[in-house]
């Protein structure tokens, strides 16, 4: 008993000694590890007779318990301890201002399809997104475009091995792929707009080998022009932010509409700077016309039943157009002193230089 006495006090006082949480762990595996003294002691009860193992037992029990007590004790002291040197040595300037982030710009063409889903979506459209690699089905066949159609060359369309003994694909030419697979799997009404990324063998001064369209599509029992007419106009004056920009609907055509029509915006050209809104001059801006009753039949739709409307517009030439960056080229030269000219800042606060809406 004595010797368990001084072995417990002994203990005791190496954990009041201990400096640190290093220190105070070495207590802990010299008097509790599998190899330690208390453990060493608690293994060799089975050696005492069976009458004095209980009370042996007990006494040991009692000792390790106040060990272990005393060990976590000097723990959360030494814990605070450190705890409080560390706050006294440390201090924060919260007067500091913050370290400067560089920022990055949001790209015109992200900015401008963002504006563009904005506008079409609180009109009620929902957003449809499909392959940029293509069959000829849905780039051209079920958009009632022959077969002996320029757009089909060679010298305008990137064309794709299909591989073994499959047919040739091609980089979709326009985003109307994506709603002929709308109408492919889903019954109207619909009421859609398809925003991407498009391909054709181009590259000039005003055409880029990859650029950006959105397409719109309606669908419904006696959905009719002036349907077209009302959603294009209130869309035009949107994203031109003109409450009474003057529209002008021109006859045209496409294959996979009819009738079909072009839509100019009023504008102004005095001493050759176009000003969009007033004047007596006219500036293409979409195409758009009632969805031909080949391609709903192409689709499964059955055109005695169903009509709609459908427009397509470029995304680089009406962000040109809004933000008054005068060259097409200059959008994937990927040169950053341009992106900090014309590019956006996330979350900018509206302001009289860079406009007060969206
Ligand atoms: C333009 C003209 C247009 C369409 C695109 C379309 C799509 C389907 C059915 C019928 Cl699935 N039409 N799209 C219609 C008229 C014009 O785009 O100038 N785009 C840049």
């Amino acid at each position: 008993m004595d010797d368990l006495n001084r072995l417990q006090d002994q203990l005791l006082d190496q954990v009041a000694q201990a400096a640190d949480l290093t220190a105070l762990d070495a207590v802990r595996v010299q008097a509790l590890g599998k190899k330690g003294e208390v453990t060493q002691r608690m293994k060799s009860l089975g050696k005492l007779p069976p009458e004095e193992r209980k009370a042996a037992g007990q006494a040991f029990n009692v000792v390790k318990e106040a060990v272990a007590d005393a060990i976590e004790a000097r723990k959360t002291a030494l814990g605070e301890a450190q705890l409080e040197a560390r706050l006294a040595k440390e201090s924060i300037d919260v007067t500091l201002p913050a370290r400067p982030e560089a920022l990055g710009r949001i790209h015109p063409i992200s900015q401008t399809m963002e504006e563009l889903v904005a506008i079409f979506g609180e009109m009620g459209f929902a957003v449809a997104e499909g392959p940029h690699i293509e069959d000829d089905f849905h780039n051209f066949t079920a958009l009632n475009i022959p077969p002996e159609h320029p757009a089909r060359q060679e010298h305008d369309t990137f064309y794709l091995p299909g591989g073994e003994g499959q047919p040739n694909k091609v980089l979709r030419t326009h985003t109307s792929p994506v709603q002929i697979r709308s109408m492919q799997t889903s019954k109207p009404p619909l009421r859609l707009v398809a925003p991407g990324r498009t391909f054709r063998a181009d590259h000039d001064a005003t055409h880029s080998p990859m650029f950006h369209q959105i397409e719109g599509l309606v669908i419904d029992k006696s959905t009719h022009m002036g349907h077209l007419k009302g959603t294009l106009t209130e869309f035009c004056r949107a994203y031109f932010d003109i409450d009474d920009l003057p529209l002008r609907f021109r006859p045209s055509f496409f294959p996979f509409t009819e009738p079909s029509a072009e839509v100019d915006i009023g504008c102004s050209r005095d001493g050759g700077q176009l000003k969009i809104g007033a004047g007596s001059d006219w500036l293409e801006i979409l195409g758009c016309g009632m969805v031909h009753p080949k391609v709903l039949q192409n689709c499964g739709i059955d055109p005695t039943e169903y009509q709609g409307f459908a427009f397509g517009m470029g995304v680089e030439r009406i962000a040109m157009l809004k933000y008054g960056i005068p060259d097409l080229r200059t959008f994937y030269d990927s040169d950053l002193r341009w992106l900090r000219h014309y590019g956006f800042v996330p979350l900018e606060m509206p302001s009289m230089v860079r406009g007060l809406s969206l």
